[in-house]
């Protein structure tokens, strides 16, 4: 893309700064920018005439979330922006990225130095706001630094670990830096389009010591995180354990890795889990991590694997190795390349399969224990029927896209993916980040049926953005788990009164409310479903309905889910 040089090559480039930030998004294969008005106004002009789409959200926090979901759907950088006083808002949105490793550029504009320190209207300092959600944070003051900072920024963005990355433009709406004057030619570097950038391959001598500990380990288990995703080493996990008989649990970001129903697949570990997964990893004598941030969550506050377990780590970024777990035999490198040199460096033996059998019997009896509640008939309808259903009528090439809290732990552990084209996303931790982060990922991915499931809670954060949604045709399917309440705050609550006496009920119930309604009335086809016979049917309408879509189901708020396993 860009301006070519002529045949001698020495033709004068000289573009505003409008046109070049515009030409190098294109260039970089950005499809949509997320924003609210008003920045970079020349710049969207110049959007239009290349093809950019440009969202205009309904907050700048949604802005950075469905830049977000785009990136984690497409592999690709997601591009948001806000104006001055929007910038606050916009950091608060790259939490979840920075936490979920997904690579956003966010762009801001700034007054010049002249405003500084002076009162400005409407201006705080942006660069210590995005400090902690960023790995590259810049101000650009001159159009000459554009070429330099744009293409650093998708360096970054899509190198080792992805993150956010963040801009400060010169001008409240970057309207300075946008007049400014660009003597370079647009350049692309293809490998910093997508993430990962570039697969580093481990050294050979930790991949022999890592077969060696594998092949003598009785009880291994392998841990995969958000990183075999980013990495699409999915094949190579299952295939790693398939070759050995090693039972695979995963984070939620990890879910998707190995389907479901495969027999050494053990669910979801840590505190958002099943127990059979616990238990697994808690037995285990060897535990390999595999682009895993071995966090308090995936590890239920490091009790799993208990301590002195010997642990491999596989992770694009040396910090990592042997941060929570030392002594840690560690893979530097892509996770797909890493564990293909492990394929390669194992003699030929096999499992002998009793490990495997013995996690396969725990999976066996956490399912049934949840086959009631999976097919329970009550009303208000349950969770875990919801999320059967859910299951039952879920697309081959859908990504579910969940909220954090409860809704992560109820399709985290009891939506069964069952095609391997299914991708699940997950909120790294922030309530409300679902539906924008949907609406992001399906304008990344218009051909692939796009669902997100949310408690009432988290929908109302973004609710706004239906109206976004209807407007612009991003036709997402939101299934509204609506118990009129915040469920998994109750039992803390309950935990706070004891005994007391008191309204405890004010702090987590809500008015009841009929989101189909206001879908409706935002222009989105929705639909109310009250008895657990319904939902599916109601799912099926909304994925036909080729509109943004509202499922609302209304649960039962006293739903509690159980307490994470621990090693006793
Ligand atoms: C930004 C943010 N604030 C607060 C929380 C804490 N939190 C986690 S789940 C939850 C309740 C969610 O309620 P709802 O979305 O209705 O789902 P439910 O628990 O009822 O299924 C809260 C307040 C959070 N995770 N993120």
């Amino acid at each position: 893309m860009g301006s070519t040089p002529g045949k001698t090559g020495r033709q004068h480039h000289r573009h505003l700064g409008a046109r070049f930030i515009a030409e190098t998004l294109r260039g970089y294969g950005v499809t949509h920018v997320f924003y609210i008005d008003a920045i970079l106004r020349r710049t969207l002009v110049e959007m239009e005439a290349l093809g950019i789409r440009r969202i205009v959200t309904h907050s700048e926090k949604a802005a950075a979330y469905m830049a977000d979901g785009y990136a984690r759907a497409s592999h690709r950088p997601g591009v948001c922006m806000a104006q001055s006083v929007g910038a606050a808002n916009l950091a608060a949105g790259l939490q979840d990225a920075y936490l979920g490793l997904s690579p956003v550029i966010a762009l801001t504009g700034r007054k010049p130095p002249l405003f500084q320190h002076r009162n400005a209207y409407q201006e705080i300092e942006h660069g210590p706001l995005f400090e902690p959600v960023t790995k590259y944070n810049v101000d650009v003051v001159i159009g000459e630094q554009l070429p330099y900072y744009l293409r650093q920024a998708f360096r970054e963005a899509t190198s080792g670990a992805p993150r956010p990355v963040h801009l400060d433009l010169l001008g409240a709406r970057g309207e300075i830096l946008e007049e400014q004057a660009v003597n370079a030619e647009t350049v692309v570097e293809q490998a910093y389009t997508r993430y990962p950038s570039a697969r580093p391959i481990p050294e050979p001598e930790q991949v022999q010591r890592a077969a060696q500990a594998l092949e003598r380990a009785e009880r291994p288990v392998i841990v995969a995180g958000g990183g075999v995703r980013a990495s699409s080493a999915a094949a190579e996990v299952v295939e790693l354990a398939e070759r050995l008989s090693i039972p695979v649990a995963t984070s939620p970001n990890g879910k998707g890795t190995i389907l479901d129903e495969h027999p050494l697949s053990v669910g979801l570990v840590g505190s958002y889990s099943r127990w059979c997964a616990n238990r697994t990893v808690a037995e285990a004598d060897l535990v390999l991590f595999v682009g895993s941030h071995t966090g308090d969550q995936v590890t239920h506050d490091w009790t799993l694997p208990k301590a002195g377990t010997q642990v491999i780590q596989i992770d694009v970024d040396p910090s990592e190795l042997g941060k929570n777990y030392p002594n840690a035999i560690g893979l530097l490198g892509d996770a797909k390349v890493a564990l293909r040199a492990l394929l390669g460096a194992l003699d030929s033996k096999t499992g002998d399969g009793r490990w495997s059998r013995q996690a396969q019997q725990w999976v066996r009896e956490w399912e049934s224990e949840m086959d009631s509640l999976r097919h329970s008939g009550a009303v208000p309808v349950r969770p875990e029927r919801l999320c059967q259903e859910l299951t039952d009528v879920l697309p081959a090439s859908a990504i579910l896209v969940s909220d954090t809290g409860y809704s992560a732990i109820w399709t985290g552990t009891l939506v069964r993916l069952t095609h391997l084209g299914q991708t699940y996303l997950r909120a790294a931790g922030s309530l409300g980040w679902a539906f924008p982060a949907a609406l992001g990922a399906k304008c990344a991915a218009p051909e692939r049926p796009v669902v997100c499931f949310t408690g009432d809670g988290g929908f109302l954060y973004h609710l706004s953005e239906l109206e976004t949604a209807s407007r612009y045709g991003i036709n997402t399917v939101t299934i509204v788990n609506n118990n009129s309440g915040l469920g998994q705050a109750i039992p803390g609550i309950n935990r706070a009164y004891g005994d007391r006496p008191g309204d405890r009920e004010a702090l987590y119930h809500f008015r009841q409310v009929n989101y189909a309604n206001i879908a409706q009335e935002m222009g989105c086809f929705g639909i109310r479903v009250e008895h657990p016979l319904a939902i599916a049917g109601a799912i099926r309408q909304a994925l036909a309905s080729e509109r943004a879509a509202v499922v609302d189901v209304v649960t039962d708020l006293s739903c509690e889910a159980p307490t994470p396993w621990t090693p006793s």
